[in-house]
């Protein structure tokens, strides 16, 4: 690969001798040159530049020397040739020639960029000053067939394209079998075709200055590889949520798994069934104007967790006492009661139809045991099932139970991780509230729910008996003690 950098400041790349690119040159695996335009100016005073037509600051850089400049170090042939070469849209056969001009104002140098020159046989770098070159000259050799990119390494401002011109150079060269010393490193690096950052890394000693892997990384330590490369898949996508929202949009829906999507959904982001892209997932406490939107969910959802043996009419029957705006609108006022929403902040296109931004995708109800100041238990609590039992404050004191009494999630979102990012935060809210024991009751047929509490934490400690329309149904018992929460720190990390 031949590399050929034109610039009024040639010792800026003198850099490039001591890297391992200038090794590279050394072994003729890279062939760089750098080039003074000065050479190529008409004055005694080698003049280079001019005031901008137009008035303006500053100074722009004469085509006429870039011309003369380029034509050498592209090796064009004459005028004429070139004129005909471009009519019939040929170059040298075999060769591909890039001229690069970094300018602020250019494309955005990106890997895929870097790939891409990577392939060429020769890349001319024209490193203006920061005012620029007088836009005639890209113009023109685009004219004459040369392949021209303006490129931008990023959204700020240099002196020079010098340091830009570094960049791209390393970058690029980099990629050409036989810089590196180790191929696998080219491949295994952020910005790799994952769409993902790299997970964070560490070395010995395990514990340093109290910053102990055994606890911070539990699968680090295992030696189980599939563990470890599941935790730092959910580390990647968990670091790129925070740091890069713009390459979570970009993920594409059909490389992510179930595991993924349930990483993503605890760092903020949901995947809906047939989406192409992962979008922001907001959750918060319902407002009093959720209510109306929240009763519509909750009866649309209802149903799906209802065994099959039950009647249109007996479903209809226990929505209509249980699942009203009143029952919903009173929960949503009374502090003894957590109700949390779920929703896009886009409208998404999904499978099942499009889910508009802020419609409630998901919702989840935890209510309190508490007695209120006439002495009254919150509407629509249950009695606590005799096998769940309150465990005392790990200070000393009565306990407090609770009844997590609602956790559905929109079939649109079904596999997305709603359930256990909304499963997390009622288990957070009921832990900031004091609760020592968070009980719920479940069909006991509905082995989906069953395996979500499970990972959620929740044992099964016995049965109950629930009414649906007159319908006695069977319900699985299970409880979860908060145990040591810490209610600063969100288990959820949404936006
Ligand atoms: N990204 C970027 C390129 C540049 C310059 S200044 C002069 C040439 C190129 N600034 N920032």
């Amino acid at each position: 690969m031949r590399l050929d950098v034109v610039t009024i400041f040639p010792d800026y790349l003198r850099v490039l001798e001591l890297s391992l690119i200038g090794k590279a040159a050394g072994t003729g695996l890279i062939d760089l040159a750098v080039h003074d335009l000065r050479r190529w100016a008409h004055d005694r005073h080698r003049t280079v530049d001019d005031t901008p037509l137009g008035g303006g600051a500053g100074m722009v850089m004469r085509p006429d020397v870039w011309g003369e400049a380029l034509d050498t170090v592209l090796d064009l042939p004459a005028e004429r040739a070139a004129a005909r070469e471009a009519a019939t849209g040929r170059r040298r056969a075999g060769t591909r020639q890039v001229l690069v001009v970094p300018t602020p104002a250019g494309e955005v140098f990106t890997q895929r960029t870097a790939e891409d020159l990577a392939h060429a046989d020769q890349v001319v770098f024209a490193c203006g000053r920061y005012e620029g070159i007088d836009a005639r000259v890209p113009e023109h050799y685009r004219q004459l067939g040369v392949e021209v990119r303006e490129l931008s390494i990023g959204d700020y401002v240099l002196n020079g394209g010098e340091v830009a011109a570094l960049v791209i150079i390393e970058a690029v060269a980099r990629l050409r079998p036989g810089v590196l010393g180790n191929p696998d490193s080219v491949v295994e690096e952020s910005h790799s075709r994952a769409g993902l950052l790299e997970y964070p890394v560490h070395t010995r000693p395990v514990s340093w200055r109290g910053h102990d892997l055994a606890t911070s990384w539990p699968g680090l330590l295992s030696g189980n590889h599939p563990r470890v490369a599941r935790e730092r898949r959910e580390r990647a996508i968990a670091r790129t949520a925070d740091r890069r929202p713009d390459m979570v949009a970009r993920l594409d829906a059909q490389h992510l798994d179930g595991k993924d999507r349930a990483a993503l959904a605890h760092n903020g982001w949901a995947v809906p069934r047939g989406a192409a892209h992962p979008v922001p997932l907001s959750l918060r406490r319902a407002l009093a104007e959720d209510v109306p939107g929240l009763v519509v969910l909750a009866r649309r959802t209802f149903p799906d967790a209802c065994p099959s043996f039950l009647t249109t009419e007996q479903v209809t029957e226990h929505m209509d006492r249980h699942l009203t705006a009143e029952r919903l609108g009173a929960w949503q006022a009374d502090p003894r009661v957590i109700v949390t929403l779920a929703c896009l902040t886009e409208d998404t296109p999904a499978e099942a139809g499009p889910v508009r931004a802020g419609e409630p995708v998901g919702y989840s109800v935890v209510i309190l045991e508490a007695e209120d100041d006439a002495g009254a238990l919150p509407a629509g609590l249950d009695p606590r099932p005799a096998a769940v039992n309150v465990p005392h404050r790990p200070a000393g004191g009565p306990g407090l139970a609770a009844e997590l009494s609602k956790v559905y999630v929109d079939a649109r979102l079904r596999g997305s991780g709603l359930v256990d990012v909304l499963l997390s935060e009622a288990v957070r809210g009921a832990c900031a509230l004091g609760v020592t024991t968070l009980w719920l009751g479940t069909h006991d047929g509905n082995r989906r729910a069953h395996k979500a509490y499970r990972r959620s934490g929740f044992v099964k400690v016995g049965t109950r008996r629930y009414d649906v329309g007159g319908q006695s149904c069977r319900d699985v018992v299970m409880t979860l003690s908060p145990g040591a929460c810490d209610p600063q720190q969100p288990v959820w990390s949404g936006r």
